[in-house]
């Protein structure tokens, strides 16, 4: 009898431990579901709760359906989600200085090594009550495509879609900067409202702009950053087995930005297929354009964040 109900306790208290342990944190994607900037970021979702069974789970509720991209930072800042798939440049308004991560191209295992990532852990710490876990495509650079034909590098007279990572470059090149979240860039073609656009060199077939475009500007610039942040109370609420399971996945994550190498060359190929024929001007032009690119970027950056903008361009190196 006694042996039987301590054992019946023992079995309760199990229970109720293993549930207590097992946490469900909950994610969405400023990018829409099964996109190229979306894709790893599901990828890490399913390792995380293939890995975690038992310790942690990710609910993932989707795309830009569920949080607008410009209002993904906030939502992970107020824990209206507890982890994000989002890039710096949807949340400038609340960290000016996000912009400047475009500015920095090195491997994660170099910035990781060489206190970037620990910086920039504490600017996500401080403004964005969120916890660094991961940035993505470091490899991956953008490029502008228009659908007027240009002679050289020069913008005048063009209207075209940007975030903040093309703005001051589109400004310093002479167009009109029309900012738009990813979703309106289609129509915005279609209607004539924007002549081209600023967009990575991967991506354009997923939402098939490939039909309203017919050049990418040569060369590529800056490197792409999307970064999975998770809201700073929900990290502090995980234990060490939990962290330890998104921390293994943030790593793996990362890594993954090696097969990028092969998709870009896959993507310029498809590109040339559908007929987008890419403008290059030549070394000369392009050393000009990017010298100018990063010139111009660096300079909002640091006029936006005197503080943290000179800092993070010493850690860039560039
Ligand atoms: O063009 C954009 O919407 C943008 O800023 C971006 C950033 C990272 C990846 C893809 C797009």
């Amino acid at each position: 009898m006694r042996s039987n109900f301590i054992a019946g306790v023992a079995a309760i208290l199990a229970a109720s431990t293993a549930s207590a342990q097992e946490v469900t944190l909950r994610a969405v994607s400023s990018f829409a579901e099964g996109t190229e900037f979306s894709k790893n970021f599901e990828r890490f979702v399913e390792k995380v709760n293939n890995d975690g069974k038992g310790v942690i789970k990710i609910n993932y509720i989707g795309g830009p359906r569920a949080v607008p991209p410009f209002e993904v930072g906030n939502a992970v800042r107020t824990r209206v989600v507890d982890i994000a798939n989002v890039t710096g440049a949807f949340y400038t308004n609340l960290m000016p200085e996000a912009d400047g991560f475009k500015l920095n191209g090195k491997p994660m295992s170099e910035q990781r090594k060489n206190g970037t990532w620990d910086y920039i852990n504490q600017l996500h710490n401080q403004k964005l009550n969120s916890q660094y876990l991961a940035r993505q495509f470091h490899n991956v650079p953008f490029h502008i495509y228009l659908n007027k034909k240009i002679d050289k590098i020069d913008f005048s007279g063009l209207k075209i879609r940007v975030t903040p990572v093309y703005k001051d470059v589109v400004e310093a090149f002479g167009g009109a900067p029309i900012t738009t979240p990813p979703g309106e860039v289609y129509t915005a073609l279609e209607r004539g409202v924007v002549d081209g656009y600023g967009w990575p060199v991967t991506g354009i077939f997923d939402l098939g702009w490939e039909k309203v475009t017919k050049f990418r500007v040569e060369p590529a610039f800056y490197s792409v950053e999307v970064n999975v942040l998770v809201n700073l109370d929900a990290w502090k609420g995980l234990n060490g087995a939990q962290r330890k399971v998104l921390n293994d996945a943030a790593l793996w994550l990362e890594a993954l930005d090696s097969e990028k190498v092969a998709v870009i060359k896959t993507e310029r190929e498809r590109q040339a297929a559908a007929g987008i024929q890419a403008l290059d001007f030549g070394p000369a032009a392009s050393k000009a354009f990017l010298d100018k690119a990063y010139d111009v970027a660096w300079q909002s950056v640091v006029k936006r964040a005197p503080e943290s903008g000179p800092k993070l361009r010493q850690l860039a190196g560039n």
